[in-house]
């Protein structure tokens, strides 16, 4: 499905983080292999000079979301950590603008609006439509669209620069199934004209 890349688009890339990549504490399947792709639409972004926010996991040392505090996850994306940076294959121009997440202690947040500023930041530049990819397709970047969504923005999946952690079996595709019902567009790079 073709897709205009408007002047009024702007790029979130969702947890691309060392501990959400192979060898990290909470790793997706294959998650680093989201990142040459989403390398080709941050390029794009930046020849238009669209905006870019990266969102990040960003939990204190304890965290609710933690198995130790009573969650399903193992320690994950820590204040600070190795774990917790961008893959450094990530490319992060200058202009971008990182949101942090999950970093009050008794709150979760699978969502990059959740508990942050994203909504009022992209408003404020006068963004309608918002393209979204990166790590997990079934929990933050499924959530992150969910409430783009819901805030009204024209929201934009990118199938070909997003990994699922399948806890079970078909998570992923469950996820994807739930965004174009709630009116999500799915795309891959070639659908940008
Ligand atoms: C995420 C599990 C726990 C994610 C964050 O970014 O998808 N998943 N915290
Ligand atoms: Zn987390």
């Amino acid at each position: 499905m073709n897709i205009y890349l408007t002047n009024n688009s702007a790029l979130i890339v969702v947890d691309v983080q060392n501990d959400f990549c192979p060898g990290g504490a909470l790793p997706v399947p294959g998650g680093d292999k989201v990142v040459s792709v989403l390398n080709i639409y941050i390029r794009k972004f930046i020849e238009r000079g669209l905006p870019i926010h990266f969102t990040r996991d960003w939990h204190p040392e304890r965290h609710i979301s933690f198995k130790s505090e009573g969650g399903i996850w193992p320690p994950h994306c820590i204040q600070g950590t190795g774990g917790a940076r961008f893959h450094p294959e990530l490319s992060i121009p200058s202009t971008a603008v990182t949101v942090s997440k999950g970093t009050e202690p008794g709150m979760d947040a699978y969502s990059g609006f959740q508990g942050t500023n994203l909504g009022s930041q992209i408003r404020a530049r006068g963004i309608r439509r918002l393209f979204v990819g990166g790590l997990a397709t079934d929990y933050c970047v499924k959530s992150t669209v969910l409430d783009a969504l819901k805030e009204g923005f024209e929201t934009v999946f990118l199938n070909d620069a997003s990994k699922g952690v399948d806890v079970n079996p078909g998570d992923s595709e469950r996820a994807v199934e739930e965004m174009l019902r709630a009116g999500a567009v799915k795309i891959i790079l070639e659908d940008i004209i």
